[in-house]
């Protein structure tokens, strides 16, 4: 299961623009085939300047960066939460991404209409934000009211569940996201199956024109305090540019960069952000030194948890897991040398994978 990434605004805001440019910028990694799914879903890898310097290390026949993918989601509309247009076909694919990347239009161009007519970001925001709380607010009250039957029907455990049913409703109505209903363990595992939209991690993307690079402007400024009140972080790309960067070789582009004083591709920022705000890790493996690869795994996984994405058969016939993290492996220059050092632990299926681990599975089926 690959972790996704919705792309998420008003037609004609540039997410068809950022989805290309995600999907087609060459990695820094390895070149890494642009794969479609199917055309709104495309595979990224996350760059990882440790996968190269591993590979440099390991010299393996094939590396394989981890991946992501991003779901290129056809434009909401203000009133999609009543089915308006295709609303609910959008609203059920947002429901089904890990984390959501709200696109704003922040540039001008006078050849692409804008749905309001005037461009203001916290506008489009609003209607974004608002469509999704409506979403939330109609399948609590659907879920509401089959716990208030059960509930009637004596089960105790419905009661609770209604409570809680009553506090999200009342929170969203307010005009909160469920995101921020401070839930505990128990309460946050029984509304998951409700894959609240308001409930996924949130990045805002001001999508600006050229001119108004690497500052943003007066639009993405305004953009970057609607996140800040969301408390999440908001980031500048100029998606148009990053699409034509993507056709560029790397030296050109890390030169347009530079004049432009971009630090890094907004495609690497994206995919960076996508991972922080999921909470992941990576870990690597080198296969009998043939492939060097890395893997994602949410933060707390255990050995036995990665062993199970490498290979099912690793989870079932796990022995132990030989742990080095690639700084260390790096620093010693050589698995061998780490190896007669003594660098390498053992490690049981309970040991807490750290990001960076190579790790080497012992198993036996
Ligand atoms: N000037 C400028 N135009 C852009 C930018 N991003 C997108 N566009 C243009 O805006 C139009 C709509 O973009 P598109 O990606 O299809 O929007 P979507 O409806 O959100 O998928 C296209 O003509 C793009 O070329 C940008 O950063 N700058
Ligand atoms: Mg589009």
């Amino acid at each position: 299961m690959t972790l996704q990434l919705g792309l998420v605004g008003l037609p004609n805001a540039g997410k068809s623009t950022l989805f290309n440019a995600l999907t087609r910028a060459h990695s820094a990694v390895a070149p890494y085939p642009f794969t479609t799914i199917d055309p709104h879903v495309g595979v990224v890898a996350v760059p990882d300047p440790r996968l190269d310097a591993l590979a440099k290390l390991i010299h393996p026949e094939k590396v394989t960066p981890t991946t992501l993918e991003v779901v290129d989601i056809a434009g909401l509309v203000k009133d999609a939460h009543k089915g308006e247009g295709l609303g609910n076909q959008f609203l059920g694919h947002i429901r089904n991404v890990d984390a959501i990347a709200l696109v704003a239009r922040c540039f001008r161009n006078d050849d692409v209409p804008h749905v309001a007519g005037e461009l203001d970001p916290r506008d489009d925001l609003a209607v974004l934000e608002l469509e999704l709380a409506l979403a939330d607010l109609a399948t609590l009250e659907t879920q509401r009211e089959k716990t208030r039957n059960a509930a009637k029907a004596g089960e105790k455990k419905f009661a609770a569940e209604l409570e809680l049913l009553d506090r999200a409703h009342a929170h969203l109505a307010a005009g909160q996201p469920a995101r921020t209903l401070g839930l505990s363990d128990a309460e946050a595992t029984l509304l998951r199956p409700l894959q609240l939209l308001t409930a996924k991690p949130l990045i805002f993307i001001a999508n600006v024109g050229e001119s108004d690079l690497p500052s943003g402007g007066a639009l993405a400024a305004r953009v970057a305090s609607v996140a800040q009140r969301a408390k999440a972080e908001s980031m500048i790309i100029c998606a148009a540019c990053e699409m034509d960067l993507a056709d560029w070789s790397s030296e050109d582009a890390a030169q347009y960069r530079q004049e432009m004083g971009l630090e890094e591709s907004s495609v690497e920022r994206v995919i960076r952000a996508a991972y922080r705000l999921l909470d992941l890790i990576t870990f690597f493996t080198a296969t009998g030194g043939k492939e060097l690869r890395a893997w994602t795994l949410t933060r707390g996984a255990t050995a036995l948890d990665a062993a199970g994405k490498v290979h099912t058969d690793m989870a079932r016939g796990f022995i132990r897991a030989e742990v080095i993290d690639s700084a260390t492996l790096l620093a010693t220059g050589s698995l061998a040398t780490a190896r007669e050092k003594g660098l390498l632990r053992l490690e049981g299926r309970e040991y807490v994978v750290q990001d960076g681990d190579l790790i080497h599975f012992r198993f036996s089926v």
